[in-house]
């Protein structure tokens, strides 16, 4: 309101010393109304804002409210993560897991038969022994299943000359009897090839790019090998899933047949090898091996049924 000409108005003439004449009472009346109309739409605004607030507030709890109602607090149970390693009942043999993940298998890079081309493959978790089986062990399977081994023990006496030595003269038959004794089976080779990288991406051996006799037994003796022939099982250092001799020592079955052409249209996922075929894979080369023949992508391949000086075997549990 905007209050102009006449002679304007005091303090006194708004009450205190009486209006003095009919201009400023209304000057007066319409400040009056101004100020009460102001109260009242403050009044009113304050009420609204505070009605507003109290609406909010009471659909903000029952909002929350409503949210408990329907998801109740529940009581998670999480599984305890699978441990690291294991022992085998059966068998007594410690196991290690291998966590599922994917991998590059094979070897642009080598001259072995049937590594390429190097293919994506995703693999679910599993358990491997630790160590490659050894002659203790399989006695222990021998007398207790009463299988009628076909090998000839005085040989693996001579070559494996001890309880904590792998077994060797083993054929592919023999190795898969002892896995079905145990309750296990053998890897894949797939699995296999992943363990042996022991989460090393791209490299040619379970320790890296190079290998030495500080690292395996292979042919010949230098640095820690000492050994011209078969080693006690865990003479070298672990990879990195905690696996011993996943180079050297002695060879070890795979349950797949061998395929020259199969990484060309292999699945993807877990892998199982040949359908069909007329030797079964090893890996890992052994005790009588040239370096070379240790990388982790070199497939061999043997008849299922020929027994062998450096080929042994280590087994898996796993759904595969
Ligand atoms: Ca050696
Ligand atoms: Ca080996």
């Amino acid at each position: 309101m905007i209050v102009s000409g006449g002679k304007g108005f005091s303090m006194d003439d708004m009450g205190v010393g009486g209006v003095r004449d009919g201009h400023g009472e209304k000057v007066f009346e319409s400040l009056r109304l101004a100020h009460y109309d102001y109260k009242n739409l403050l009044g009113g605004m304050m009420r609204k804002f505070s009605w507003m607030l109290l609406v909010l507030l009471v659909l903000g709890c029952g909002e929350e409210v409503t949210k408990e109602e329907e998801k109740p607090e529940a009581v998670v149970e999480t599984e305890p993560p699978p441990p690291d390693k294991i022992t085998w009942e059966k068998d007594g043999k410690e196991m290690a897991l291998i966590p599922a993940g994917n991998f590059m298998m094979g070897d642009r890079k080598g001259t072995g038969t049937g590594s390429r081309p190097v293919h994506t493959v995703t693999l679910d978790a599993f358990y491997m022994d630790v160590h490659e089986v050894t002659v203790g062990q399989f006695k222990q399977f021998v007398e207790q299943s009463g299988y009628n081994y076909g090998g000839n023990w005085d040989s693996v006496a001579k070559y494996s000359p001890g309880d904590e030595y792998p077994i060797v003269l083993v054929n592919w038959n023999d190795a898969t009897a002892y896995a079905k004794w145990a309750g296990k089976r053998l890897p894949t080779e797939a699995e296999w090839e992943y363990a042996a990288r022991g989460r090393l991406v791209g490299k040619r051996y379970p320790g890296g790019d190079e290998i030495t006799h500080d690292d395996a037994n292979y042919r010949g003796t230098d640095g820690k090998d000492k050994w011209i022939g078969i080693a006690p099982v865990g003479s070298f250092e672990a990879n990195g899933y905690g696996l011993y001799d996943m180079a050297g020592n002695v060879w070890e079955w795979c349950q797949d047949w061998y395929g020259e052409e199969y990484y060309n249209d292999s699945p993807t996922k877990n892998p199982p090898g040949s359908s069909t075929g007329s030797h079964r894979v090893l890996r890992g080369g052994g005790w009588n091996s040239f370096a070379n023949d240790l990388r982790v992508a070199l497939r061999n391949s043997y008849d299922p049924a020929d027994w062998v000086i450096a080929y042994g075997f280590r087994c898996v549990s796993g759904s595969n």
